[in-house]
């Protein structure tokens, strides 16, 4: 435990709190205005949400990742846009750092990411490489003491406020596939770095991605993620798999709010004389939304103490972004079906969480990447 037992609880008494008075009334306010207001953004700061991860060497609070999953189950019965307001920071952009940065990379941009004064997102998928993540095309060419990056990188979360990029090139352009790609961390004010407009997305307003371009622009030799060249994939791919037990936990939370969301209206509405909570049909699409939340948590938990172990827990990180995200999927289907007409009007909470989940079969690895993840692995294994 990075906290002890009491202080940990406390931190999650802390988290629910702010999430029933503080997120939850603001949620269609920054639907509508498609922006987490400043205020909230300098609380989530205060409360620490932006060091979750980072190691207390570095400024941050260092939780291990069950701790993490557990408050990811509390922040997330709210908004999908909250997270990510923190979500590089204490994730995809910032963990390629923490797994195989050296020491002064560490120490130049732990202690900002983990207070919030930095905002860094992870920067892989390109127009023509997004699940076949090792065909980018995107290159890193040294010059000197110098690295000339060309190339475009597209839905880059949290892009528009990126101080700084974990960015992944092509070192060696004459290796087609994985092996020539290197990890960066590149300062979003370099000349030659420009961003796209913000794309309007189904979902999660309040969250924002555009598109990074690269055009001549010049990193510094030290900028390679751990001062190696060429094995940038594989800390990508470091990255995903505990990108994949987060965002499984994350589907949890939404999940859990989804399931309270329509108990509660299936227990005030009245059709026939009675509450609709008491019809069975009702009765079992909350049960199997119980009951697959309540799986997806224990398979999640399961995943992040093997994690925390030093176990490989690459196949269960995916079972973890498969599951959970597809479970969360079906929640949110019944949730709208429990509220009937009500649940198709944007009054209710349930028709926006039904957008804003459809993301979480897509981003980090869709559902086909993950079965092919899990298949693959499992053979791998049968063949020793
Ligand atoms: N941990 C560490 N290393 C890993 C790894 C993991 N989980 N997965 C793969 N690697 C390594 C492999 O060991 C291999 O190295 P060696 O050649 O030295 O053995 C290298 O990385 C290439 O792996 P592989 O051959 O498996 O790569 P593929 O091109 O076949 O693709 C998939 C692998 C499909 C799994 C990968 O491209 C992927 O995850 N795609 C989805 C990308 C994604 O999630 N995008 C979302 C947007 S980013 S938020």
């Amino acid at each position: 435990m990075a906290l002890d037992a009491d202080t940990f609880e406390q931190f999650l008494t802390t988290i629910r709190r702010f999430v029933n008075e503080r997120l939850i009334p603001n949620e269609a306010k920054i639907a509508e205005e498609d922006a987490v207001p400043p205020e909230i953004v300098g609380e989530m700061r205060a409360l620490g949400l932006f060091g979750l991860t980072v190691p207390e060497a570095y400024g941050g609070i260092g939780l291990t990742t069950t701790e993490e999953v557990q408050v990811l189950f509390e922040l997330c019965r709210t908004s999908p846009a909250f997270r990510s307001v923190i979500g590089t920071n204490i994730g995809i952009g910032s963990q390629g750092i923490v797994m195989d940065g050296t020491e002064a990379q560490k120490e130049a941009y732990l202690p900002k990411i983990a207070s919030g004064e930095m905002i860094i997102s992870f920067a892989l998928t390109e127009p023509d490489s997004g699940s076949d993540a090792a065909s980018l095309r995107t290159t890193a060419i040294r010059d000197g003491d110098f690295y000339v990056i060309n190339g475009t990188k597209r839905f880059i979360t949290n892009a528009p406020h990126a101080q700084a990029f974990t960015l992944m090139a092509r070192t060696d352009p004459s290796k087609k596939g994985a092996s020539g790609v290197s990890a960066f961390i590149v300062d979003g004010g370099l000349p030659g770095i420009s961003l796209g407009k913000p794309y309007k997305k189904m979902g999660q307003q309040g969250a924002h991605v555009c598109d990074v371009i690269f055009e001549d622009c010049r990193v510094p030799a030290d900028a390679i993620i751990g001062g190696k060249e060429n094995v940038g994939f594989k800390t990508a791919m470091k990255v995903l798999d505990r990108g994949r037990i987060h965002i499984g936990a994350v589907c949890v939370g939404v999940a859990e709010r989804l399931i309270e969301e329509s108990l509660s209206y299936a227990m005030d509405r009245k059709q026939f004389g009675e509450r609709i909570a008491d019809f069975q049909l009702v009765q079992a699409m909350l049960a199997d939304s119980r009951a697959e939340a309540y799986a997806a948590k224990s398979m999640i938990l399961d995943a992040a103490r093997r994690r925390d172990a030093g176990e490989k827990i690459a196949t269960e990180a995916s079972c973890c972004k498969y599951f959970a995200s597809e479970m969360v999927g079906r929640v949110a289907d019944r949730a709208v079906q429990i509220h009937g007409g009500s649940g198709y009007i944007s009054e209710y909470p349930v028709e926006r969480f039904y957008r804003d989940v459809r993301l979480f079969r897509i981003y980090e690895g869709t559902s086909q990447i993950q079965q092919l993840v899990i298949a693959r692995n499992m053979l791998r294994d049968a063949e020793g």
